[in-house]
C-alpha cells in the first residue's frame, strides 16, 4: 500500500493539522482494491493534493459484467469490483466521469450529493445513459459552504455519498444496483482528516457488498490506526449498520467538533435504500486488538448472512492473540447460515470490496 505520511495521522481535538496535503496526481483516483484478508495491497488514494479549490478531474471508468450475472464499476478494463472504485473529491471540485459501458446492457453512473446538470443524472427520462458499448461523460461538481448576508449558512457538498446505476433494465437501474453497479463517494471538506484506510461497506438487500456470511468482507486495521467506514444503504429492506466496541458521532465527520458538539454518540445506525454516511474511528481505541463483528442489527438480516469482520491487528501489523480463532468460528458458523439462507449467486463477486486507504 502507498506510504502514509505520518502527519496525515496527527490530529488534535478532532481537527488535521494539515490542510495542504501531499500526494500525486497519478493517485488522485484509485481503485477499492483490498482483498478481504489483504487491506494492504490497497491501491486506493485520497483526493490528491488541495492545491486550489475549483480543480476539474478527469477520470474514466469502465462497467463490465461480472462472473454470476453480476455487474461492476471499476477504473481499469478487467479491473470492475463491487463495490465500485471509491471517489473522492475536495469541497469545490469538479469531476468529469468518462464512463464506458463493455457491457450489453443500457446502464448509467447516478451520484447522490453533487451537483449536475440533467444531462449528467444518469436517468433515463433525461436521455442521460449509455447504450450497450457506447462512452459518455457525466459530470459532477461541488461547492463550498458559503455564508449568506443575513447569517445563514449554505451547506457544502462535503459529504460521505455513493454513486450508482439508474438505467439498467427499467427506469431506476433496480437491476443494475441488485447487480452490484455501485460505490462510494466522499466529498471532503479542508481540512478533514484523512485517514490510514477507508472501508465501503453496501447493505445491498441481504447482502454486504453483494456477499453473505462467511464471505463477507474483513475489513483490516493496526491497532491506532484512523480507519474510515462509509456506509451505504440499497435494495427493498431496511437495515441497521453496527459496528462492534467502536463508536462515533453522528455527524458528518464522526468526530465531535468541541466539548460542546450536541451530536449524539452511537455504534448503530439507521442504514436504509438510499441512505449512506461515513465516519472515522482509531481502530480498537480502548478495546484493543482483535477481530470486531461488523453487522445489520435486524436480526434476520445478520442471521441471514448480513455480518461481517472488522479485523484490528496488533501496532505491528502482528495478529492479536485469539483473533484468528474467532475468525474461524466465525467462518463454521457462517456458513450455516448462509447454506440455509442466502442466495447462491451472492458469492459469485469479486474480490474486491473494501478499499485500504491511504491518506495521501
Ligand atoms: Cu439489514
Amino acid at each position: 500500500m502507498p506510504e502514509n505520511s505520518s502527519d496525515t495521522r496527527t490530529m488534535r481535538g478532532g481537527v488535521s493539522r494539515r490542510t495542504v496535503l501531499t500526494g500525486t496526481l497519478a493517485g488522485l483516483m484509485a481503485p477499492t482494491a483490498a482483498l478481504a484478508l489483504g487491506a494492504d495491497s490497497a491501491v486506493a488514494a485520497g483526493p490528491g493534493p488541495i492545491t486550489t479549490l475549483g480543480t476539474t478531474r478527469h477520470i474514466t471508468i469502465y462497467a463490465e459484467k461480472l462472473s454470476g450475472g453480476q455487474y461492476g464499476y471499476g477504473l481499469a478494463p478487467g479491473k470492475a469490483t463491487i463495490p465500485g472504485p471509491l471517489l473522492e473529491m475536495w469541497e469545490g471540485d469538479t469531476l468529469q466521469i468518462e464512463l464506458v459501458n463493455n457491457t450489453d446492457k443500457r446502464l448509467s453512473i447516478h451520484p447522490h450529493g453533487v451537483d449536475y446538470s440533467t444531462d449528467s443524472d444518469g436517468s433515463p427520462f433525461n436521455a442521460s445513459f449509455n447504450e450497450p458499448g457506447e462512452t459518455r461523460t457525466y459530470t459532477w461538481r461541488s461547492h463550498v459552504q458559503t455564508q449568506l448576508d443575513d447569517g445563514h449558512w449554505v451547506p457544502g457538498s462535503a459529504g460521505y455519498w455513493q454513486y450508482h446505476d439508474h438505467a439498467m433494465d427499467g427506469e431506476h437501474g433496480t437491476a443494475g444496483l441488485r447487480a452490484g453497479l455501485y460505490g462510494g463517494l466522499i466529498v471532503r471538506r479542508k481540512g478533514d482528516v484523512l485517514p490510514d484506510r477507508t472501508y465501503t461497506v453496501v447493505f445491498n438487500d441481504m447482502t454486504i457488498n453483494n456477499r453473505s456470511a462467511p464471505d463477507t468482507p474483513m475489513f483490516e486495521a493496526n491497532l491506532g490506526e484512523t480507519v474510515e467506514f462509509l456506509a451505504i444503504g440499497h435494495g427493498d429492506q431496511f437495515h441497521t449498520f453496527h459496528l462492534h466496541a467502536h463508536r462515533w458521532a453522528n455527524n458528518r465527520t464522526g468526530y465531535l467538533t468541541g466539548p460542546d458538539d450536541p451530536s449524539q454518540v452511537i455504534d448503530t445506525r439507521d442504514l436504509n435504500p438510499g441512505d449512506s454516511f461515513g465516519f472515522q474511528v482509531k481502530a480498537g481505541q480502548r478495546v484493543g486488538a482483535g477481530a470486531w463483528m461488523y453487522h445489520c442489527h435486524v436480526q434476520f438480516h445478520s442471521d441471514g448472512g448480513m455480518a461481517g469482520i472488522f479485523l484490528v491487528r496488533n501496532a505491528d501489523g502482528s495478529m492479536p492473540e485469539g483473533a484468528q480463532d474467532a475468525i474461524d468460528r466465525f467462518h463454521d458458523h457462517g456458513s450455516h447460515a448462509a447454506a440455509s439462507d442466502t442466495k447462491a449467486d451472492t458469492k459469485a463477486g469479486t474480490d474486491a470490496e473494501a478499499s485500504g486507504h491511504s491518506g495521501h
